[in-house]
C-alpha cells in the first residue's frame, strides 16, 4: 500500500468532514488520505488550515502537489471522479442537478445546527439570541419534513451524494442537538437511519460521544 498522498485537515464532529470520509470509505479511497485533526472554532482560526483555504474551514484537502481544495461539496465531488466505481454525483442530467439539490438541503440542516452550535455555546450567554436559533431550528425541521413527505423513496433507492449528506446531517443532530426530537415528527425517516448508520461507512466515521 502506497502512502497517503493527500491531506485532510480534519475534525472528527463535523459533519462536512464526515461526509468526506464517508465518500472514502464507500469508494475505497481511505489509504490515499492523511488526517490531520485540527480543533478550531470561528473566534479561534488555526493559520495552518488558512494556507490554501483562507475562510479556515474544515474539511479542506491538501492534495499531492500542494494545492488545497475546499468545500466539502468540492472535496466531494473531486473524490469521486478519482474511483472507477459506481459515481456517487451524476455527472448530468436532471439526476445530477435532483441530487445535488437534495445534498444542499442536507448541508443547509447542517449549517443551521452547526450555527446554532456556535449560537448556544460559543457566544457568551449575555450575547445569545433567541430569535436567531429559533429561526436556525426552523430551517432543520422544514428541512426534515420535506424529506419525509417528498424524497424518502429517492433517499432510499441509492446510498449517493445526496443520502450520505442526510445521514451525516441527522448523525450531528443526534450528537449536538440529542433532545430535538426529529424521530417521534419524521418516522419513515428514522427507519431510512437506522438502516444506513449500520453501514461500514457510517459505523466507521460515528462521531464521538
Ligand atoms: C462548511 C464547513 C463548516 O462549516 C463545507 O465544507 O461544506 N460549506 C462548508 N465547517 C465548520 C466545522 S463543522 O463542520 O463543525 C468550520 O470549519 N467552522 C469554523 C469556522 O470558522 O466556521
Amino acid at each position: 500500500m502506497s502512502a497517503p498522498s493527500m491531506t485532510l485537515f480534519h475534525s472528527p464532529a463535523s459533519p462536512f468532514v464526515r461526509k468526506v470520509m464517508v465518500v472514502l470509505h464507500e469508494t475505497g479511497q481511505l489509504d490515499r488520505v492523511a488526517l490531520h485533526t485540527v480543533n478550531l472554532t470561528p473566534i479561534n482560526p488555526v493559520d495552518e488550515l488558512n494556507q490554501g483555504n483562507p475562510a479556515g474551514k474544515l474539511p479542506a484537502l491538501r492534495l499531492a502537489d500542494g494545492n488545497v481544495l475546499h468545500d466539502s461539496r468540492v472535496i466531494c465531488e473531486y473524490l469521486d471522479q478519482q474511483h472507477v466505481g459506481v459515481p456517487l454525483i451524476a455527472k448530468e442530467g436532471w439526476s445530477r442537478w435532483h441530487r445535488l439539490t437534495l445534498a444542499s438541503l442536507a448541508d443547509a440542516i447542517m449549517d443551521a445546527a452547526v450555527l446554532t452550535r456556535y449560537e448556544t455555546f460559543l457566544r457568551p450567554e449575555d450575547k445569545r439570541w433567541d430569535a436567531w436559533v429559533e429561526a436556525q431550528q426552523g430551517k432543520i425541521r422544514r428541512g426534515l419534513a420535506n424529506f419525509e413527505q417528498e424524497h424518502m423513496a429517492e433517499l432510499s433507492s441509492v446510498f449517493d451524494i445526496a443520502a450520505i449528506g442526510v445521514a451525516c446531517a441527522l448523525g450531528y443532530l443526534d450528537l449536538r442537538m440529542p433532545d430535538f426530537g426529529w424521530r417521534e415528527q419524521q418516522p419513515k425517516l428514522a427507519a431510512w437511519y437506522a438502516q444506513v448508520s449500520q453501514r461500514a461507512s457510517m459505523l466507521a466515521t460515528a462521531p464521538p460521544a
